[in-house]
């Protein structure tokens, strides 16, 4: 119990409260959208599956004029259609009480992620399947999701069959290890799943171009545990020190964050005692580069959460839970289980923390920011593994690409300085940054910039 007065007042309070469109809403969104004429075109007597919903942004240039205190209302749906062998982008506006209204239908070749009802069709799939295949019917598997998740190989008329990848692995994955704590396993292979033609493809060497399935394995013990993606969930966050509010910004779970393959918790609005600081904040695009290419290069999605440790109390459905003692990770603890899908929210000091792990394939990646009293952000981004990977036993580099839309008290009237000492001409260390540029870091001249109003 903290008695002390003077600590008590410098305590930071959270108030946490949705935004949005519920998880709900938007499914009864998507059914509406379903049973519209226009989109009905499209999908009426086809093999089809809704893959994603998101919320996007009106158009980026004028996407600043939405009013921040007004629910997100610009949707995009990703349909597979399996009959045609294409996919289907449906982009609406929600009007009055949520009624959608189609402004945008296209046709595309490209190939969307998978879900996770996708990803489990193309299980049963394999299972229906597998009987066929003579080393693989006295085995005990498990199924992991590999990289690539995808074949992404055009045929010689320039389509793309859907084919699914799925990792199978021998089941006592992780017991048989070895002096340089490397897996031994009885089987391993990675095979993709046709999901227009419903049958299981072979690759030459058991594994994709661009991946590996060896004899032995690297990384932390695979949990096999269900995550989230594709699902709404945003919140206004407040941070107040007595009675003053210190902080308060938008908060958006990596399930329903921004951009084509999401971008981990995302930060929007962003104000420090009462001023505008940021209009958004997160990390929109994350590649794998392989020395020597051994697998990859992946670009990897962010919009995937696995499970963390969190104790405390779920702020509605949203996908974040306040929690009186810090939430911990992968990266943490080394268990890739956990007991919460989403964002931990906590104080520790005199900073607030926002946290959450997102997974791709068998890539851990863990989402953090943490916000000071004193007005310091403190973006951390991290990464490992688990044990399904023959890639990640080679040495290889997660490249996170952070994205931040300084507004210094207005959209506009803003402008890029950078500091170098010694300066680069004339005696003046700081100089203007007109134009979109690149700058690398020089420790030399003590490099840094900053943006003002
Ligand atoms: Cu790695």
């Amino acid at each position: 119990m903290n008695t002390d007065k003077s600590n008590s007042s410098s305590e930071l309070k959270i108030d946490i409260k949705p935004f949005g469109p519920s998880q709900e809403t938007v499914t009864k969104i998507s059914e509406l959208v379903m049973k519209n004429k226009l989109v009905k075109k499209y999908l009426d007597e086809t093999k089809n599956r809704l893959l994603w919903f998101e919320f996007i942004d009106p158009d980026d240039e004028y996407s600043k004029n939405h009013n921040e205190n007004s629910p997100p209302n610009h949707f995009r749906i990703t349909f597979y259609d399996y009959t045609n062998n294409r996919t289907i982008f449906v982009k609406g506006i929600l009007e009055e009480h949520d009624k959608p209204k189609i402004v945008d239908i296209e046709e595309s070749n490209l190939q969307p992620l998978p879900n996770n009802e996708e990803f489990q069709e193309a299980l049963q799939i394999f299972n229906q399947n597998k009987k066929n295949i003579d080393s693989l019917t006295n085995e005990q598997i498990q199924i992991y999701p590999p990289m690539p998740p995808l074949l992404n190989i055009e045929l010689p008329d320039g389509t793309i069959q859907r084919t699914i990848n799925l990792g199978l692995i021998s089941s006592n994955n992780g017991i048989n290890r070895d002096s340089n704590h490397e897996n031994r396993l009885q089987l391993h292979e990675i095979v993709g799943i046709n999901m227009i033609d419903q049958t299981i493809v072979r690759y030459e060497n058991r594994a994709p171009s661009r991946s590996l399935a060896r004899d032995s394995t690297c990384g932390l013990p695979y949990a096999d545990q269900p995550t989230a993606s594709g699902i709404a969930g945003q919140v206004w966050v407040t941070v107040k020190q007595g009675n003053t509010t210190i902080w308060k910004f938008l908060a958006v779970r990596p399930a329903a964050s921004s951009g084509i393959n999401g971008s981990g918790v995302e930060l929007r609005y962003v104000d420090y005692k009462g001023k505008r600081v940021l209009y958004r904040a997160h990390v929109p695009i994350l590649n794998v580069k392989y020395n020597q290419d051994a697998c990859g290069p992946y670009r990897d999605w962010q919009n995937e959460e696995g499970m963390i440790k969190a104790n405390g109390s779920d702020i509605g459905s949203s996908g974040f839970r306040l929690c009186s003692s810090p939430a911990t990770t992968i990266l943490d603890t080394g268990s890739d289980s956990g007991n919460f899908l989403g964002v931990a929210i906590y104080v520790k000091g005199q900073e607030v923390i926002l946290v959450s792990e997102m997974e791709a394939g068998w890539y851990r990646y863990i989402s953090e920011w943490s916000l000071h009293a004193n007005g310091t952000i403190t973006p951390s981004f991290g990464f490992t593994a688990v044990n399904t990977s023959s890639c990640v036993c080679n040495t290889h580099h997660h490249h996170a690409y952070w994205r931040f839309d300084f507004d210094i008290h207005t959209a506009s009237n803003n402008r890029v300085r950078e500091y170098n000492d010694p300066p680069l001409t004339g005696s003046s260390k700081w100089h203007t940054i007109k134009y979109e540029t690149k700058r690398f870091r020089d420790p030399s001249r003590k490099r840094k910039w900053r943006v003002e109003h």
